[in-house]
């Protein structure tokens, strides 16, 4: 008689251990795990949201070494804040790529570079957010390259 009141009372401070200790971890996963793995830097609306994009045209014959002409313009210096959200236009009649000479990575936008080709009539675009000087080149047609400048724009610095 005696020993079912004790055990269930046992069993009890059990399950509230149990669900104490569920508490406690899911408040420390969201306090601390979910906080480090979603940073993402604070970035202003501007940056995030420019009112002017920046195009860079890949023209027609761009595959050939000897045009001078491949990404048009060659080197664009952009403004953050201002039209910092740059898109390749692939008008030609080749894939191209977009790859920087070196990795780049954006803070806010990561790895810097098409995934894959962009084929004709297809573009790749890029929010820069941060200032930068990328070079960056065609990775089947070497000699096209091209230079990205971002900088302060005014409403931003
Ligand atoms: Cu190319």
């Amino acid at each position: 008689m005696l020993s079912l009141p004790t055990s269930s009372h046992a069993y009890g401070i059990g399950l509230i251990a149990v669900i104490v200790g569920v508490a406690m971890g899911v408040s420390y996963y969201q306090l601390y795990f979910i906080p480090e793995l979603n940073a993402k830097p604070i970035i202003s609306e501007k940056v995030l949201h420019p009112g002017d994009t920046t195009t860079i045209t890949i023209v027609p014959g761009a595959e050939n070494n000897d045009q001078a002409q491949n990404f048009v313009p060659k080197k664009v210096e952009i403004q953050l804040g201002i039209n910092n959200l740059v898109i390749w236009k692939n008008t030609g009649e080749t894939a191209h790529t977009v790859t920087p000479d070196e990795p780049y990575k954006d803070e806010y936008s990561g790895n810097f570079g098409s995934p894959g080709v962009i084929r004709p009539g297809n573009s790749y675009q890029f929010l820069f957010t941060q200032e930068a000087k990328i070079k960056y080149h065609c990775e089947p047609h070497p000699w096209m390259t091209g230079e990205i400048d971002v900088v302060h724009g005014a409403l931003t610095s």
